[in-house]
């Protein structure tokens, strides 16, 4: 069976209008490459303009369906011009190329952009199934992987950027920043065409939300693994080979070579987009132009492709445009030619064809560009003439074409330089530099692309944490023993088990849900409940004081029973002296890594790097870790790199060893212990045939069972209750606890 690839754009390859028209970009011909027999194309994004008419969409939906395998999402012209020209163009844009200062920002367009990115994915999930492999493209969809993920947990889902990430420090001035990350986040791969995208992306990811990461992974709250990759687009090969050989390709080339006969031929093909570089371009030719001897000898060719119209920086950009070069050829014209011819429209495929092989450099200086493909179709036209290609080092294509005459592009007078010289190149050398790279444009064309993203997204692991033990055992354990009133214990660590993690652990008092949960328990004579944590016996006692439930402090520290007000030292006989040494080496740190601070309890010193730099801090506590070990080898301490923080324990005291000496003295006929942190594993070490262990979050464990997150583990829970006494829930309803 093939697989399907769920193809989600923002715009459909077709236009609809009288009629249907196909377009063929890369992407579509990248998609087409895949082989029929592993995967079935369905594709998703808007046709193009505003179709109204309730009967006409669903006949525009049935041939686009059967005809072409699209499925359109319509939108308003409100909706386009809210998400497509603003939210996305005139906000998004500008910022994923490091031009902050062109970004505009409207409140109702990150309305129309989140309208618009669930209609997608609502869409999409009209006809997802499990084992579907969907694939969202660009920054037009950012809020989409994670949209679908919400509701379709197991979904495999890939994102693509096209356009650069940037710097933390750029990406940060965006009012909706961690909304649009934590949106790409719902994918399990994110690709981006270089490495250098990654690193900006996870150093934002890092800022902005404190996830944890790898180089290549972030760990997501809700429990998935988002994997980065770098795939470098590529050219549709295939069409360029083939037109290359056509004879219609010949006949132009012919014509223009004709038309420019004694002339060497200077290209440049882009959208016309301020990321372009095309004024500074203009400044290059405008220096290399002051100093060039013979006029007629150079004819600099201008293909400008109308885009983004409505877009007033777009706008801006055509008049300066336009009004530089009138000047420029005003200033440098001959009696029999002029330096730049200007078209401002797109040409056909084969004609461009020709272009790029009558060129004799092609001059590519983006300022900035995710990749390039332009430079790339240059490079796979110059077959026998070898010409020379001038590349902005900002062009994702520079990592790839390296033989290329790399430049600066804010750096006019080095680029008309770099053009003097690239025109005298001999022969040989044009050739030596340019087979390697040819080879390699057509080697890893967009197919190659296509199908190394799709293979890595098919082998990631499904969305959801894999259980180590079916979750569905430990509830029907859980629910047998609470129907049959047996003495059941539990032991709920809370940040991070019972209730979400908060940035600020102040913040973390207990959520309505978790107090009804408590609520719920206390009902039941036969159900012990503990809360076990790191945290202070105060702390606790304000939270939970009233509840009538046992309360572990400290890590085992410190006990308060259920039934009793009184808290009880478990650690009378452990001496603390060792924490007199440690204090100031950790005050130390606190001094020079900003935004770390030290805690002190009565069992431990906790030096916490959480609101710091994550990269900065983290090295800080490597460092810790190192000194401390030198230092403390014959104390009896526990030294621990936990979730931000280095702690340093007294050995005895664990939350294990309060759990086995709270069961010494109370037998049960089940234990349930949870937890979520390296802490809770030593309450997991209990051996005991009625004892279930939970894990919360993704994280190796010896614990038996998993959940994915705080949520889950409340469900859990309710859900047994429920089952156990199913009537008691008819009448309340079942109770929003997760
Ligand atoms: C975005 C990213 C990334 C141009 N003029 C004509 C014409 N074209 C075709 C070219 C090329 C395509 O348009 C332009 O692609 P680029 O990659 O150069 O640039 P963007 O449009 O900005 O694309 C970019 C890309 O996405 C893919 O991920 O590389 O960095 O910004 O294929 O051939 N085609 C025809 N006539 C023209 O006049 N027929």
């Amino acid at each position: 069976m093939p697989t399907t690839i769920i193809n989600v754009s923002n715009r459909l390859p077709v236009t609809v209008g009288e009629q249907i028209t196909k377009s063929s970009g890369g992407l579509v011909a990248a998609l087409e490459g895949l082989s029929a027999d592993d995967y079935n194309l369905k594709w998703f994004g808007w046709p193009g303009g505003a179709i109204v008419d309730a009967a006409r969409q669903r006949k525009v939906q049935e041939i686009l369906t059967e005809d072409h395998g699209c499925i359109p999402v319509f939108l308003s012209d409100d909706e386009v011009a809210g998400h497509y020209e603003g939210f996305s163009n005139s906000s998004l844009w500008p910022l994923l190329h490091y031009m902050a200062n062109y970004m505009r920002y409207d409140p109702a367009w990150w309305d129309y952009y989140q309208t618009v990115n669930q209609r997608f994915a609502d869409k999409v999930l009209q006809t997802a199934k499990p084992g579907d492999l969907v694939w969202v493209h660009d920054y037009q969809l950012m809020l989409v992987p994670a949209m679908l993920r919400e509701r379709m947990p197991d979904l495999k889902i890939g994102f693509f950027l096209h356009t650069p990430f940037p710097s933390f420090e750029i990406f940060r001035c965006h009012p909706k920043r961690r909304e649009l990350i934590a949106g790409m986040l719902g994918a399990n791969l994110i690709g981006f065409h270089t490495f250098g995208y990654v690193r900006h992306f996870r150093s934002t990811v890092l800022r902005l939300l404190g996830l944890e990461s790898e180089i290549t992974r972030i760990r997501s709250y809700d429990g998935h693994t988002s994997v980065m990759g770098v795939f470098p687009i590529g050219i549709n090969a295939a069409k360029f080979a083939e037109a290359l050989d056509s004879p219609e390709f010949t006949k132009r080339r012919l014509e223009l070579e004709t038309s420019y006969a004694g002339k060497r031929v200077v290209l440049s093909v882009e959208r016309m987009d301020y990321t372009k570089g095309i004024l500074h371009r203009l400044d290059a030719i405008e220096r290399f132009l002051e100093e060039l001897e013979d006029r007629d000898s150079i004819k600099f060719v201008f293909v400008s492709v109308p885009s983004r119209e409505e877009v007033e920086e777009y706008k801006e950009l055509r008049a300066e445009m336009e009004a530089r070069i009138g000047r420029i050829n005003g200033q440098y014209s001959t009696l029999s030619s002029s330096p730049i011819r200007f078209i401002h429209a797109s040409v056909n495929f084969t004609d461009l064809c020709a272009l790029y092989s009558t060129a004799d450099v092609g001059m590519v200086t983006p300022l900035i560009d995710g990749m390039n493909l332009v430079a790339k179709e240059y490079i796979a036209c110059q077959r026998d003439r070898h010409g020379v290609l001038i590349l902005s080092e900002f062009a994702g294509a520079a990592e790839e074409l390296s033989n290329a005459t790399l430049v600066n592009p804010y750096d006019a007078q080095a680029v008309a330089e770099s053009l003097t010289a690239a025109l005298a190149i001999p022969e040989e050398e044009r050739r030596a530099c340019n087979e390697p790279m040819r080879d390699r444009v057509m080697k890893y064309d967009a197919q190659h692309w296509a199908r190394t993203f799709i293979e890595q997204l098919a082998g990631t692991v499904a969305g959801t944490v894999t259980m180590f033990d079916r979750p569905e055992k430990a509830a029907q354990l859980l629910s047998d023993a609470f129907s049959d009133s047996k003495r059941v214990a539990l032991f709920l660590d809370y940040d991070g088990t019972l209730r979400e993690i908060e940035r600020d652990p102040r913040a973390a008092k207990p959520t309505p849900e978790v107090l009804q949960l408590l609520h719920l328990l206390d009902q039941h004579e036969n159900i012990d409940v503990t809360i076990i944590s790191g945290r202070t016996s105060a702390d606790l006692e304000a939270w939970f004081g009233e509840h009538d439930i046992g309360l572990i402090a400290e890590h085992g520290a410190a006990a308060r029973r259920a039934g009793t007000r009184a808290w009880e030292q478990l650690d009378r006989n452990i001496s603390y002296r060792w924490k007199d040494e440690i204090r100031d080496v950790l005050r130390l740190y606190e001094q020079s890594t900003p935004g770390s601070f030290v805690e002190e309890k009565r069992t431990s010193l906790v030096w916490h790097h959480r609101k710091t730099d994550p990269e900065f801090g983290t090295w800080k506590a490597h460092e810790l870790m190192h000194e401390l070990g030198t230092m403390l080898v014959n104390e009896p301490v526990k030294i621990r790199h936990g979730r931000k923080i280095v702690e340093v324990t007294a050995e005895q005291v664990s939350k294990g060893g309060a759990v086995r000496r709270l069961l010494s003295q109370k037998p049960y006929d089940l234990v349930l212990c949870a937890g979520d942190d390296q802490t809770d594993e030593s309450m997991f070490e209990i051996e005991s045939p009625s004892f279930v262990s939970i894990k919360v979050g993704n994280e190796p464990s010896r614990a038996a069972y998993r959940l994915r997150d705080p949520a889950a583990l409340r469900k859990f829970l309710v859900d047994a209750l429920s089952a156990a006494s199913p009537a008691a829930f008819e009448h309340e309803g079942t109770p929003a606890v997760a």
